[in-house]
């Protein structure tokens, strides 16, 4: 089974990762890591933390020559921030009196909920693992997942279509295979990850408007995978739907607030005769439309898979809201530490290593075994045997 482990705080030593269920034999290129860290840490609208990060991994364990031995995969990415404050987060009690505690929790963040289920009383232990900042370690892993579907065709790309009030209205769009590709070509050239020019500007000026107004703002994204085969996921029980797998995963990455599959919420406003995919053969089945987004009855069906994600203005605020402090109870503003202004282009980055994190473990639980010798020659019968009947 493929799984996961995260651990690290945003201003730690760093962030450490551990892949257990990879098979062996898979080519890894540390480069195309190392390139998708890069693309998380872009978009307009950051903060100075990406100023001092820049972020690459270190490979600890199992890997070799370049291919994965089949035991446990380690990785670590080191916070270069951590040299400004080895005080305020180190492991040793020496240094617990000389730090003043954070009191002010934010609206929005994980902050009041946090101190007090966990009992705290400085805020610092909730937000440094609250931060965003684990979302580099998911990235480095869904990186990994990239390169093992990558072995099958499968491609996984993403771009912004809304930015505060700026958006396009990507349901004129017909988002086939080839245009989606396209698409996250062209939004890997831009800043704020939106491949059409004029809402582009637009989004830009949003950005810049929350700059100057010590606000911030959140947006939409799509993450895609295409060339997925069909039967990901099932029908059978409901924690095995690939929907609900893929929704929940999109949802847990920080700031997320909606997560739409297909067509999502417009599916409500329409008769169900314009909204079915209807099927057609010609040596294999095939569709005209993609209004259910790749996944029918909790699996894929062959279709692009199509997911649509919304983040909500990060809440930490330049011009703080009102909260009040977690020892004086008294009326106080947020406490306001440098922060992004928005994130949306690093989200649908994430958003990418998620999706092709769900689409790897439910593809190695379709073809599964121990190498990927095994699992190709299971995905090749499949292919010829089931899928071309
Ligand atoms: C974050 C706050 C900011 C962001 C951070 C997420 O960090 P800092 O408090 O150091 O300025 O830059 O994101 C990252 C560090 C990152 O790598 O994406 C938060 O509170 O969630």
């Amino acid at each position: 089974m493929l799984r996961f482990l995260t651990a690290g705080e945003s201003h730690g030593k760093g962030l450490i990762g551990i892949i257990e269920g990879m098979p062996s034999g898979l080519a890894i290129s540390k480069e195309f890591i190392n390139n998708e860290l890069k693309r998380r840490q872009g978009g307009y609208g950051r903060g100075g933390r990406m100023k001092i990060e820049s972020d690459e991994v270190e490979i600890l364990s199992g890997i070799r020559w370049g291919k994965t031995l089949g035991s446990p995969i380690t990785l670590f990415i080191k916070n270069r921030d951590w040299q400004n404050w080895e005080k305020a987060m180190n492991e040793d009690p020496y240094f617990e009196s000389s730090i003043q505690p954070v009191t002010k929790p934010r609206p929005g963040h994980a902050d009041l909920p946090g101190i007090i289920k966990y009992n705290h009383l400085d805020i610092r232990n909730v937000l440094e693992r609250s931060s965003a900042r684990e979302t580099a370690m998911r990235v480095a892993i869904g990186a990994l997942a990239k390169q093992f579907l990558k072995e099958f065709n499968i491609d996984i790309g993403s771009f912004v279509i809304r930015i505060g009030s700026a958006s396009v209205d990507i349901n004129t769009f017909q988002l086939n295979e080839e245009s989606l590709l396209l698409l996250n070509e062209n939004a890997n050239k831009s800043k704020v990850r939106c491949p059409f020019s004029d809402t582009e500007e637009q989004m830009i000026k949003v950005i810049e408007r929350a700059i100057k107004d010590g606000d911030s703002v959140g947006g939409t994204f799509i993450v895609f995978a295409v060339n997925v085969p069909v039967g990901l996921g099932s029908y059978v029980h409901w924690d095995r739907k690939l929907d609900g797998i893929i929704a929940g995963a999109i949802m847990s990455i920080q700031a997320i607030k909606a997560v739409e599959i297909g067509d999502g919420v417009n599916l409500g406003s329409e008769y169900g005769s314009k909204l079915m995919d209807e099927i057609f053969y010609d040596k294999k089945f095939y569709r005209k439309t993609n209004h259910m987004g790749g996944i029918e009855g909790g699996m894929s069906n062959g279709m692009p898979i199509i997911v649509k994600a919304t983040m909500k203005p990060i809440p930490t605020l330049r011009k703080p809201l009102r909260s009040v402090d977690i020892l004086t109870k008294e009326s106080v503003e947020a406490a306001y530490e440098r922060s992004d202004i928005c994130a949306v282009a690093a989200a649908s980055v994430i958003g990418e290593s998620v999706l092709a994190w769900c689409i790897a473990k439910a593809f190695l639980e379709k073809f599964g075994g121990d190498s990927m010798t095994e699992i190709k020659t299971s995905y090749d019968f499949y292919n010829k045997k089931i899928m071309e009947r």
